[in-house]
């Protein structure tokens, strides 16, 4: 539903009217609404319907929901464990059935138009566990504070999407040889209302938008995408910040240059070109800030919870996941002694590329007492995670530090 207000900030009154049908009575006293007021049955409808009770509410205007680590201890994130970053409103109806997707842009050989049966019938189907990260994840972890959401270690999932390549989509549309980026358009709603802005609209250089596993996905889990996270169609692109992975996909373009939609401006998804002093203004342009492409190096420790008591001589299970951007993760290691000695890990290979990898191991703790569980991995270039976070940014982007669990044996 779209509410228009006048120059004085009151309802128009064919808004009114419409609300009136809506609502199927009549707002008694309307003459009495507070200026740019929308009533609260227009309320955004509940994010933690059908999510697990522990999950951390960061913002619900708009919903922002982080998952405990503890949570992510299943190999594929079950849907009621999922992070949910939207940067506006979902959008209010969708009509599966006239939900299309319509490819168009500069360097875009003609524009065509599907729709999800087209995409479902028309092009073969592939299924891969994928790591969605937000580029912010970590963020609460800098000093100073930058803003934005001020998420743990806890916005990022690796689930199982079904759809259709991007890529084949686009070759069937065709891609011009100038083609240079992809831009995704979503039908969420900006939090401001007006229909003419939109919330985010990113994308990626066209190499990253034609790889196999980026997806254009109606399923998660074997079930229908859940509509906090984008029913009925998104983009998953592993690897990258989350915010590349458009909800409610309603279009993409193909772009002659990079994509300058909401959210590729200013230093929205970037991080500076050279190390900036923490708290340190830097100029918003180019010059100074690149976009941020593939994530870095990461671990967490999904078992057991931080603040887990042992008993003396009890060996002690360990295990979590590792993930590394576009490249695999070769080792992952933990200490028990502060860093001052490591113990290589577990760890299983991926279950296509781009998924997360689960490691494993179990200690003794030798006598009764506090310990720390630190976790490190070192990605298949030979990157590992810095033990402290790592340089601040206005952003607050890209925080990989090793993962700490606290543990006391009594
Ligand atoms: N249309 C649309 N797509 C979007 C967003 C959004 O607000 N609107 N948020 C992005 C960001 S910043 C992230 S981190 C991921 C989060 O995906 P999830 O909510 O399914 O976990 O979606 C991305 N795609
Ligand atoms: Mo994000």
């Amino acid at each position: 539903m779209k509410f228009a207000f006048d120059r004085r900030g009151f309802l128009k009154k064919t808004s009114l009217a419409a609300i009136t049908a809506a609502l199927g009575s009549e707002i008694v006293f309307a003459d009495k609404l507070p200026r740019n007021y929308i009533p609260l049955v227009f309320d955004e409808k509940d994010a933690l319907k059908g999510k697990n009770p522990d999950m951390i509410v960061q913002g619900d205007k708009p919903w922002n929901v982080e998952t405990p680590l503890y949570l992510l201890d299943d190999k594929v994130t079950p849907i009621d464990k999922m992070f949910i970053r939207n940067n506006g409103l979902i959008p209010e109806k969708v009509d599966v059935k006239n939900w299309t997707l319509t490819i168009d842009g500069e360097s875009s050989k003609s524009t065509k138009t599907y729709t999800l049966e087209d995409l479902k019938k028309r092009f073969k189907t592939y299924t891969y566990q994928l790591v969605l990260e937000c580029g912010g994840n970590g963020r609460s972890g800098f000093q100073p504070q930058t803003s934005g959401n001020a998420w743990g270690q806890g916005a990022v999932h690796c689930a199982q999407w079904t759809g259709v390549r991007l890529k084949d989509i686009l070759n069937d549309v065709g891609v011009k040889s100038d083609a240079v980026y992809i831009g995704y358009h979503g039908k969420d709603i900006h939090l401001s209302r007006d229909p003419k802005k939109e919330s985010i609209s990113r994308g990626v250089p066209i190499a990253k938008a034609m790889e196999d596993e980026t997806l254009i996905a109606w399923a998660v889990n074997g079930k229908d995408i859940p509509e906090f996270h984008g029913y009925p169609l998104r983009l998953v692109i592993g690897g990258w910040p989350a915010s590349v992975s458009g909800k409610w996909l309603s279009s993409i373009s193909i772009r002659n240059k990079v994509h300058d939609g909401a959210k590729m401006d200013g230093h929205s998804y970037k991080m500076p070109k050279n190390p900036v002093a923490p708290g340190q203004d830097v100029p918003q342009t180019d010059e100074y800030f690149k976009i941020i492409e593939s994530m870095p190096v990461k671990s967490i420790i999904t078992y057991p919870k931080t603040g887990a008591v042992l008993t003396p001589g009890t060996e002690l299970p360990l295990r979590g996941h590792a993930w590394a951007g576009d490249v695999a993760v070769k080792s992952v290691d933990i200490s028990i002694d502060f860093g001052a000695t490591w113990q290589n890990c577990k760890l299983e290979t991926p279950a296509n590329r781009l998924a997360w990898q689960h490691w494993n191991t179990k200690v003794k703790l030798p006598q009764k007492g506090y310990y720390e569980v630190w976790v490190r991995a070192t990605d298949a270039k030979g990157v590992s995670q810095p033990m402290i976070s790592p340089a601040w940014n206005p952003g607050g982007y890209l925080n990989n530090a090793c993962e700490r669990i606290a543990v006391k044996v009594e």
